[in-house]
């Protein structure tokens, strides 16, 4: 039996999975049992690294996305499998991405990942988001995020894997403000703005500060749906909603576990619309174990 609340498909949204294939399989069983097929699953990226089972999480996700049920953008660690499938860059001591790069598909994996977005917009209840790994510009509308996004996918997807390694080998914190590299970091990696300038650090003294902090002071009319900040946790404020909440991070200080944020379900409606309720839906699957030492 299938029970259905609020639109159809329910869009859900969820924070970084990085290999936790057990709690992604759960969401989806859940999801499952509850909605039928009736709902498309977006994910902020990070799919991989860090946690046990990086393949099982890109077939199910691949799965979603080919059957228009899925979409998903690109996060710094899907950036960096890339790096290493192209051979750019070694396995680090902390990586875990094995299961990928040894597998007899890795060739057809890297076609695949290149391919995806590193952006989506949409609507929600009539009101317009982006959704995105780690950041946008404080002062991009939808367009702008939409127009640097494709900019940078066709670097991404080029038909010449040279430039494509050239591409990714250019350091972000040397590229020119506004040049592509710099705008794909800013996409999968900022945590903090200073002005201009960004970085993947956290945000020490003033004037660094979150970019959601110089985001939120323009006043935007759309939401955005992030991922990438497991430290900051939850981030529900209004017109933004943080996903991370560190599922593969369990028991390093704190309980992990994989956020979805579910804005059609039943459940306070407030008139602001679905970014500005302060207690929106959320499925919270905890974390199995503790999954790397440190
Ligand atoms: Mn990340």
């Amino acid at each position: 039996m299938t029970e259905r609340a609020g639109a159809s498909p329910q869009h859900v949204f969820v924070g970084d999975i990085q290999g936790c294939a057990d709690e992604f399989a759960e969401l989806l069983s859940r999801l499952h049992n509850r909605f039928g097929e009736e709902f498309i699953l977006h994910s902020v990226g990070d799919l991989v690294n860090r946690g046990p089972d990086n393949l099982r999480v890109l077939e199910s996700m691949r799965e979603l996305v080919d059957s228009g049920r899925g979409r998903h953008v690109l996060g710094n660690h899907e950036l960096g499998l890339l790096s290493m499938l192209l051979g750019l860059r070694p396995v680090g001591e902390r990586d875990t991405l094995g299961d990928v790069l040894e597998s007899a598909e890795a060739p057809d994996w890297l076609e695949w990942l290149r391919r995806r977005p590193v952006a989506e917009c949409g609507e929600i209840r009539g009101q317009a988001y982006v959704m995105v790994h780690a950041s946008v510009h404080p002062d991009w509308t939808p367009a702008d995020c939409m127009a640097e996004a494709a900019r940078v996918e066709a670097r991404l997807s080029s038909a010449d894997l040279a430039s494509l390694g050239l591409f990714l080998s250019e350091r972000p914190s040397e590229a020119a403000p506004g040049s592509d590299r710099d705008v794909l970091g800013r996409l999968v990696s900022c945590r903090r703005v200073n002005g201009e300038a960004w970085s993947s650090e956290k945000p020490a003294e003033a004037p660094e500060e979150p970019w959601h902090a110089a985001w939120s002071r323009r006043g935007h009319p759309y939401g955005v749906v992030y991922g990438h900040w497991a430290t900051q946790g939850l981030h529900l404020a209004p017109g933004l909603r943080g996903l991370d909440t560190g599922c593969v991070h369990h028991g390093r200080d704190r309980d992990g576990f994989l956020t979805a944020w579910l804005p059609d379900a039943e459940g306070p409606q407030e008139s602001g619309g679905p970014f500005a309720v302060a207690e929106p839906p959320l499925w919270q699957i905890p974390a199995r174990r503790r999954y790397y030492p440190y």
